[in-house]
């Protein structure tokens, strides 16, 4: 029966997973509530990965690209990669909450508490947030994007010692590949995470709670399916010789997970283990490209900022100029590079771009019930652009070799 079971392909048993835990939650309804918690241990199982792993495979990948100039290189072109797409992201949502109107129907009058507030985007703010000021709090905390400039400074650090680093790179060569090895087998528990996810998320919201808000929820798929089916195989096509059919048949595991865990850090494991092995990028992009990105690079909540700043504007009947669009598209793609790729984060990001275009932050309340199925799709669109990237950016920089596939091998 184990053999059978493991004969299966992973993302396979994944897909049947979410299709089991969409049909138990809606016959089961609230009561599915009751095998969340399979779903939450295994969020923790991967969250208990996420640190280390970071911090193995960016100092491996920082020393792995061997020199300085290379890693300007990678870094500038991944940086470029991650404001391009993020900025064609907010200007899509805000371009689909123009045109499709989505709160429309739906006017609640202005709170008697609300005034346009003057709030600014902060731009120092978050400059500072990228400092650890004590790096072993940031990696008990879990707090990513501190711990990526510390992992970065380390591998450079590695790099200028010459000989004396040598032992510390192979240390972190094989961190690196234990902790891929220790994902394997966390990951064998996808399947009855998923499950037990979907399952909890469809009991929930069945489907009356959410027909008032469809269309908003309709909305942010069609916009994340734009950039899931347009903008990255574009590309992919410009930038790379790889066919969209392999780049999406290579990823679809990470897909799958990202989907059920709504949060691109506990996904972050299973994006790098595709990239690498489905897709031939180099450890060293991969792990820098990937680590980065799963933190910085949300394009997925990027343009939900903008749909999501239309829809409040029109719910409360607030008018917005061209100076309000510029600013939410500003802080809306800042605002994607500062959330943390946990569940709800673009929720929380929300309330920093409405200060900031004026929009009553009451619009929060009316979308949180919901946010999970669209976090969902939001975090699926943010993984799949990480691994665009570093696709793109091992193409780039000669580092792919996509000969064939590797196959779901064993632990
Ligand atoms: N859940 C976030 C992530 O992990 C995205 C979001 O909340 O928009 O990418």
């Amino acid at each position: 029966m184990t053999k059978m079971w493991f004969a299966i392909p992973l993302w396979q048993r994944v897909i049947a997973a979410l299709i089991l835990g969409v049909i138990t939650g809606l016959a089961w309804g609230p009561e599915a509530e009751s095998i969340k918690w399979i779903g939450d241990l295994f969020i923790k199982a991967i969250k208990m990965l996420v640190v280390p792993l970071i911090f193995f495979s960016l100092v491996a990948g920082v020393c792995a690209i061997g020199d300085l100039r290379k890693l300007g290189a990678v870094g500038g072109r991944s940086l470029l990669l991650f404001m391009g797409t993020g900025a064609i992201s907010v200007a899509l949502g805000l371009l689909i909450g123009t045109v499709m109107r989505p709160g429309e129907g739906l006017s609640i009058p202005l709170p008697e508490t609300f005034t346009p507030s003057t709030e600014s985007f902060d731009p120092t703010d978050m400059i500072l947030r990228f400092v650890p000021g004590n790096v072993i709090q940031v990696m008990a905390e879990g707090d990513v994007l501190p711990l990526i400039t510390f992992a970065i400074l380390f591998g450079i650090g590695i790099l200028l010692a010459k000989e004396a680093g040598a032992p510390m790179v192979k240390a972190m060569d094989s961190g690196a590949i234990v902790m891929q090895k220790v994902t394997l087998i966390v990951m064998e528990l996808t399947p009855f995470g998923v499950f037990a996810l979907i399952a909890w998320v469809a009991g929930t919201f069945g489907t009356d709670a959410l027909l008032p808000l469809a269309k908003v929820v309709g909305l942010n798929y069609f916009g994340c399916g734009i950039i899931i089916l347009v903008v990255y195989p574009l590309i992919i096509k410009m930038m790379t010789k790889l066919p969209i059919r392999d780049f999406f048949r290579g990823i679809v595991d990470a897909q799958a997970v990202s989907f059920s865990t709504a949060s691109s850090n506990a996904t972050l494991p299973v994006t790098m283990r595709c990239v690498q092995r489905n897709l031939g990028v180099s450890r060293s992009v991969s792990s820098f490209v990937l680590s980065l990105g799963a933190t910085i690079n949300m394009n997925g909540t990027a343009m939900y900022m903008g749909l999501a700043s239309l829809f409040g504007a029109q719910v409360f009947g607030i008018d917005l100029d061209m100076t309000d669009y510029i600013l939410i598209a500003i802080t809306g793609t800042l605002g994607a590079v500062g959330a943390a790729g946990v569940p709800g984060s673009g929720l929380i990001m929300m309330g920093l771009v409405f200060g900031v275009a004026g929009i009553p932050l009451e619009t929060i309340a009316l979308v949180a019930g919901i946010d999970r199925i669209m976090d969902m799709m939001r975090t699926t669109t943010n993984i799949t652009g990480d691994a665009t990237v570093a696709v793109a950016v091992g193409h780039m920089m000669g580092e792919i070799d996509v000969e064939e596939y590797e196959s779901d091998d064993d632990i």
